[in-house]
């Protein structure tokens, strides 16, 4: 029969609960936990596959340290004592010797997702003194987090989608039917369209793609890659310039700028933008009105434009235009979450900067104290004072997911050192001297810091681990802990003796004794004896209106529409030709089974039709006598690939498409069933030149040619 236990899913934004059925230890069953407030029974394929990544024999379990190089690699288990030391000693040995930006330091995706990392990992992170700091966030929501910065104050004070109570939502460049949902927290998006279109509501997309979710909208409009911020401030300019004396936008009292967004939009008429996106302008000026007739609105931009070449200024013109149509704050629009623990409020996670510092190589800003990561690889191959010769990477695989990942991977081969905290030897920690892998999701408490601010719903969850690990298992917060003391005890310039003693302390106490005191601080009542009582999570309600200003980050208590850094990129806009509108170009894709550039070691994940193909409008394929299913060439500017093309009506012409995270090597690579996917990495294309001014890396809209191969 098996015993039940609570877990949670890690894989995705979603955080969906999990009912757990187990066997001493194994998994036999998982199913989604109907109780659980947030995500009410919910579950996708991905988290069934959740047993699998804690079952995976390819699965590190002990630390490895890499002998040979390149195909004759071998990987040798070494004790953790040894692997700490062999860690601390080298780290310590390129800072003494090269200087603090000597070490590079990569934090991947699932850190997000690990409670210990969010704790003790930020804690390393930030303890290494290094300007080379880098991670996912700048091939991902970089825009999102400036401008929250510019225009709140604070760089996670992110405005969500009331989903549940909106009657008009507009989803540009995300695809949460397969990705469910990001920067927006909202297990079971299917079911909660359904609600939204039976209450009568409306949900528009604009994608150059006929995506799942544009399948199940209302209305869905093509735009050429790259082209939103035209559509956008088009939108802007019919609320504004066009509007008639009655209804021209007023804003709240502590709004600034807004005479400035109104000449900033001035010339940027539906025509011009029709022109370039494609988009009709007659379509633009009715969804702009429909959007500020409607009870109520919200607009959400995700990847498709924050990964592109104009992120900053769409994802700014996103909250322009739920401010100036009065949807911020206000149930149904663009609203701020109350979560038990306020990383936020309580300062927890920093209000960020922008430009304190640059790159050393191409001069580009940081921000929130990273570099872009598109500036990794040549920060490693540039000889000179400052540069990277030491890497630590944490849950990440930027040989698979950032710009020309081929190039990055020929460029760690010159490491004098790479260490890597992982659980698997994937194409970037094959690299690596040494591997430290760290417990998984079922085995370790978890309290989501990050998922809960960003929920379509507020509630707070504590799940304790399902199995118990085993004594010779390290938490991932115990690796950055004696990664961090050690190195630091090695150091020639050591901290103060009073800070040395508050980091260790700090760093000893575990994630949950935390949580405990992170609860009491609050103001929800939460604590985290109730939560114990109540695994399934604790419903705290609805997202609140009216919280603004007292809420805001911002020093002042003001909301800045106008700030330089966007102004100065509008204006950059205006002056830059129109893309040509005759080129290829290739965007990204992601399918409900996979994640990222993991996971495709789990056969219920993997089996079936491949879905790793180019896609490609059957018209463009004729144009160039391609043949549906054959194989073709895919070339930018910095790279060529091989694979299967599938023709698609559902592409816009001129538009090709290719998932990430595929491409999977054979050299030193220990997951033994990913090398069989087929399929190639799209970052072999993406090109780390296109950039968005918040350094985040252009990785939809990237010109390409398709020949025959
Ligand atoms: N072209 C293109 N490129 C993209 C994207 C795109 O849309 N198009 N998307 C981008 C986005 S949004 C993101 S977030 C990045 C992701 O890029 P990365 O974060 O660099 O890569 P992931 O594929 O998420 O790799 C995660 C790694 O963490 C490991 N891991 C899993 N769980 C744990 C754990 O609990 N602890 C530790 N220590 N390790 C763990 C896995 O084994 C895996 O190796 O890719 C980006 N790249
Ligand atoms: N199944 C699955 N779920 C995931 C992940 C995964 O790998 N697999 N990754 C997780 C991560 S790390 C993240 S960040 C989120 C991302 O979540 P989403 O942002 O929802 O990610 P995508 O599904 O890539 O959706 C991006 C959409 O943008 C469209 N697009 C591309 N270029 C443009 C453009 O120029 N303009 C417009 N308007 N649209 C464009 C694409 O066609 C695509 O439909 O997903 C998370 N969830
Ligand atoms: S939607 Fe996301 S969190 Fe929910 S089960 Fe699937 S992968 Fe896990
Ligand atoms: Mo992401």
């Amino acid at each position: 029969m098996g015993e039940k236990r609570i877990g949670v899913c890690n894989l995705c934004e979603a955080i969906c609960g999990l009912e757990l059925t187990i066997e001493g230890r194994d998994v036999v069953g998982v199913r989604g936990n109907p109780a659980d407030p947030l995500s009410r029974g919910h579950i996708c394929p991905k988290g069934v596959a959740i047993a699998d990544v804690y079952a995976d024999p390819d699965r590190l379990r002990r630390p490895v340290r890499r002998v040979g190089e390149g195909t004759d690699a071998r990987w040798q288990e070494i004790g953790w004592d040894e692997a700490f030391d062999l860690v601390a000693d080298n780290l310590a040995r390129v800072i003494n010797e090269h200087g603090d930006d000597a070490l590079g330091v990569y934090l991947g995706n699932p850190n997000a997702h690990s409670l210990g990392s969010m704790t003790h990992g930020t804690a390393m992170f930030k303890s290494f003194r290094t300007k080379n700091r880098y991670s996912a966030t700048s091939v991902d929501q970089l825009p999102h987090q400036l401008v929250a910065h510019l225009v709140f104050g604070h760089q996670l004070f992110l405005p969500i989608p009331d989903i549940d109570r909106t009657s008009w939502f507009l989803v540009v460049g995300g695809n949460p039917m397969a990705s469910n949902g990001s920067l927006m927290t909202v297990p079971d998006f299917p079911q909660r369209v359904r609600d939204l279109r039976a209450r009568g509501g409306r949900m528009v997309v604009l994608d150059p793609r006929r995506t799942e979710t544009a399948k199940v909208a209302d209305e869905h409009h093509f735009v050429r890659p790259g082209t939103d911020a035209w559509v956008l401030l088009a939108m802007l300019h019919v609320l504004t310039a066009e509007a008639s004396p009655d209804d021209v936008p007023t804003v709240a009292s502590y709004v600034d700028g807004l005479d400035t967004v109104v000449e900033l939009v001035a010339e940027f008429t539906p025509e011009r933008a029709e022109a370039v996106s494609g988009l009709p302008a007659a379509e633009i000026r009715r969804l702009a009105r429909e959007l500020a007739a409607a009870d109520s609105g919200v607009v959400y931009s995700r990847i498709g434009v924050s990964a592109g070449p104009w992120g900053t200024v769409c994802q700014w013109a996103v909250t322009c235009l739920n401010v100036l149509t009065g949807n911020l704050d206000r149930p149904g629009g663009a609203m701020f979450t109350t979560p038990a623990i306020d990383a936020v409020g309580t300062g927890l996670i920093g209000r960020g900067h922008h430009d304190a510092w640059r790159s050393r190589v191409r001069g580009l800003p940081e921000t929130a104290g990273e570099l872009p990561v598109a500036a990794l690889r040549e920060e490693i191959e540039t000889p000179g004072e400052g540069q990277v010769r030491a890497l630590l990477t944490v849950a990440g695989n930027p040989v698979l997911s950032t710009p020309d990942g081929a190039r990055l991977d020929r460029a760690m081969r010159g490491l004098d050192f790479m260490a890597a905290v992982d659980i698997y030897v994937n194409e970037t920690t094959r690299h690596a001297d040494v591997i430290l892998p760290p417990t998984t999701a079922l085995e370790r408490d978890h309290y989501d810091l990050v998922f809960h601010l960003l929920a379509v719903r507020n509630t707070a969850r504590f799940t304790p681990a399902v199995f118990e690990k085993e004594p010779d298992q390290r938490h991932d917060w115990q690796v950055f802990r004696e990664i961090t003391l050690r190195t630091a005890a090695r150091l020639d310039r050591k901290a103060p003796l009073k800070k040395r003693l508050v980091q260790r302390a700090r760093l000893t106490a575990s994630p949950t004794f935390l949580i405990g005191q992170l609860l009491r601080r609050g103001s929800s009542g939460v604590t985290l004896a109730k939560l114990r009582r109540r695994p399934a999570g604790v419903d705290l309600g609805p997202l609140r209106g009216g919280q603004l200003p007292d809420r805001l980050p911002a020093r002042s208590k003001r909301v800045d529409l106008a700030p330089a850094l966007v102004v100065q990129d509008v204006a950059r806009l205006a002056s830059v030709p129109a893309p040509a509108g005759d080129e290829l170009v290739l965007i990204g894709r992601r399918d409900q089974r996979d994640c990222n550039s993991w996971m495709h070691n789990s056969e219920r994940l993997t089996r079936g039709r491949p879905r790793h193909q180019l896609l490609m409008n059957p018209g463009d394929l004729a144009q160039r006598a391609i043949q549906n299913g054959s194989r073709v060439r895919v070339t930018s500017r910095v790279g060529s690939v091989e694979v299967e093309v599938a023709a698609s009506d559902d592409l816009m012409p001129g538009v090709v498409s290719l998932p990430h995270g595929y491409g999977h090597a054979g050299d030193g690579v220990l997951m033994s069933r990913s090398r069989d996917v087929p399929g190639v990495s799209v970052n072999d294309l993406t090109d780390p030149e296109l950039l968005d001014v918040s350094g985040n890396a252009a990785l939809n809209g990237v010109p390409v040619a398709v020949t025959p191969a």
